[in-house]
């Protein structure tokens, strides 16, 4: 009868490899891009992944990947996430196939994927995250502003609890994806692999000449020598602040120091606003790669 069926349903603990089928399905996704950017829906589904956990305050406990708020309006509508719409219409499609899993397992799980599938380090993830409501969505203004400088990411980024050197392994980020005029004003690509994790975005920031690229659009760099990478106000900070410049400078040197400790700082991101005890297991879980399977 529809009852037990309810009752079944109810009662479905999904493991360890029910979740592994759901990142295949997301890591499938990505190379049915096409035509579409580089070829991949990888950056933009991590973008959506970090969107979803950067609006944390640490002081209200408010925010972060747990309520996947960007459902709502007005999240869904603040400036910082357009052009997502594409990556959340994207993971509505693997909801629709394991519709057990919550908005904000799936969002992280996505962004794992993005950065595991595109050659970049493990990030150790868990489930638990439970779908909220729209009274829990964050006002607008709490994730960063690229025309801004080294002040703004310090607050930003220290209102979700990181420090400098954290700031600067998260940045190395924009070695995947580009920019989209229809999405931030801003344009073109950061690396000649954007699709491909490296410690390039660090390399080109200190190896190339950046100069700002003449346009109408907001102010951003370009490299003087082939005019077809750009940086943001707030990544060219990173080789201007004495801080900033120590942590770029040692990860444009070690593609494996800069691994190491994204790793670790994006696993913390997409589990800010997740209360520990919410978490099903006591240690975060590596995911395997598709390639590691014999899918
Ligand atoms: Zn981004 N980011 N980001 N970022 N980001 C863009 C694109 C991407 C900033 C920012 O303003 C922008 C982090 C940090 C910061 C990605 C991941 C991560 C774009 C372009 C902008 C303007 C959007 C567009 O037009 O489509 C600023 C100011 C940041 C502060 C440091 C962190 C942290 C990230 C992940 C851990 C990714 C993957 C993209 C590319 C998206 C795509 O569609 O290709």
């Amino acid at each position: 009868s529809g009852i037990q069926v309810a009752k079944v349903k109810a009662n479905f603990v999904p493991t360890k490899e029910d979740y592994q089928k759901v990142y295949n399905k997301i890591a499938e996704l990505f190379d049915e891009a096409g035509e579409y950017d580089d070829g991949s829906y990888g950056p933009v589904i991590l973008r959506l992944a970090w969107h979803s956990s950067g609006t944390y305050d640490k002081d209200t406990k408010t925010g972060g990947s747990n309520y996947a708020t960007m459902r709502f309006e007005p999240e869904s509508l603040h400036g910082a996430n357009a052009g997502l719409n594409v990556a959340r219409d994207l993971m509505e499609k693997i909801k629709q196939e394991f519709p057990w899993i919550t908005y904000g397992d799936l969002w992280t799980l996505g962004g794992v994927a993005a950065v595991q599938e595109m050659s970049g380090p493990k990030i150790p993830w868990r489930p638990g995250r439970i779908d909220g409501h729209a009274e829990h969505a964050t006002p607008d203004g709490r994730l960063p502003d690229a025309s801004q400088g080294g002040d703004h990411l310090r607050n930003i980024f220290g209102r979700m609890g990181f420090n400098d050197q954290e700031i600067v392994a998260l940045s190395g980020a924009h070695a995947l994806g580009r920019c989209h005029s229809s999405r931030s004003g801003y344009e073109g690509p950061w690396t000649f692999s954007p699709t491909t994790m490296t410690n390039d975005f660090f390399k080109l920031l200190f190896d190339e000449k950046w100069v700002w690229k003449k346009w109408s659009g907001p102010k951003q760099y370009e490299d003087k020598k082939t005019k077809t990478l750009m940086m943001l106000p707030t990544d060219y900070v990173l080789t201007q602040d004495k801080s900033f410049r120590k942590y770029a400078r040692a990860y444009a040197d070690s593609n494996e120091l800069f691994f190491k400790d994204f790793s670790a700082v994006v696993a913390r991101l997409f589990e800010l606003g997740v209360p520990t005890e919410q978490f099903v297991a006591p240690e975060p879980w590596i995911m395997k790669n598709l390639d590691e399977q014999d899918t």
